[in-house]
């Protein structure tokens, strides 16, 4: 069985539960070195001139299908050497799961991709996975409080998130947290890309509630699955340690995604996990 009767009980009641040690260091640390690989080959084909913008909206808006990488440039002038922009990187994705094995045995694995086969109705299809990569001492990656559901709307409701950590996470460095039983909200906001971002499509007034978030303390290696409309949040890193952590977003193929949402199925359909 991939998830149990207690887990499945908390997923209900709390719209999120955690699992401590569901990857082991290995392979952490495997994903961590492929993922240096990644961000080194994409600062290549900037400085060779096969990618052009360094403008975050740009780039994320182009990253649904292969490992792009979106850039700090608030720090000056990018690096002379390739290895060093590892440094600068913000965000990883959104197609780690299409365009490279060790991500996608990662994100179809037991770890996770059964889990999310066993909390979506058949068949589970992966919408977007990505590294969130909060540099050490930086503030520039960051999120309020949001429901994951608001820019991967799905119709009729089944988003789920995993959220492995690839580093230790504490307040300290910038740990996820949650508001358990906000998946019982309606989804606040719907929100479209244009050329700046997000922007809303859809909007009702956040319920009147005192939204307290829970910090999740994690080791690397744990593994948090967390509902689609499960407020959540994650502050800025002071530590001197770096905080990544691979997330991969999963629907139901009896769903399907709403037509403003920036992401949709690439031609041949998405993968069922
Ligand atoms: O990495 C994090 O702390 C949160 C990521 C997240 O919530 C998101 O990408 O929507």
């Amino acid at each position: 069985m991939s998830i149990t009767p207690a887990e499945q009980e908390a997923f209900a009641r709390d719209g999120y539960f955690v699992r401590p040690g569901s990857v082991p260091a290995t392979m952490v640390d495997a994903l961590n070195a492929r993922l240096s690989r990644l961000i080194t080959r994409c600062a290549a084909d900037h400085q060779d001139g096969t990618r052009k913008s360094l403008a975050f909206w740009d780039i994320l808006r182009g990253s649904r299908d292969d490992a792009s990488v979106c850039w700090d440039v608030s720090r000056g002038e990018m690096p002379a050497r390739a290895e060093d922009w590892e440094a600068r990187a913000m965000r990883v994705g959104h197609g780690l799961h299409r365009v490279d094995d060790l991500f996608a045995s990662a994100a179809r694995g037991q770890a996770i991709g059964s889990v999310l086969s066993a909390l979506l109705p058949p068949p589970a299809w992966i919408v977007q996975s990505a590294v969130v990569y909060k540099q050490p001492r930086s503030d520039v990656v960051q999120f309020g409080l949001h429901q994951d559901a608001a820019y991967l709307t799905t119709e009729p409701e089944s988003l789920v998130l995993a959220f492995l950590a690839l580093d230790d996470m504490d307040a300290e460095n910038g740990a996820l947290s949650v508001v358990p039983g906000t998946h019982r909200d309606p989804l606040h906001v719907a929100l479209a890309m244009g050329p700046d971002g997000f922007y809303p499509v859809e909007g009702r007034p956040r319920p009147e509630r005192d939204y307290t978030p829970e910090l999740l303390p994690m080791r690397r290696g744990t593994v948090a699955f967390i509902h689609g409309r499960t407020l959540h949040a994650s502050g800025p890193n002071r530590s001197p340690r770096p905080r990544r952590a691979l997330i991969v977003h999963a629907m139901s193929g009896t769903s399907r995604l709403a037509s403003n949402t920036w992401i949709q199925p690439p031609p041949e359909g998405f993968q069922s996990i």
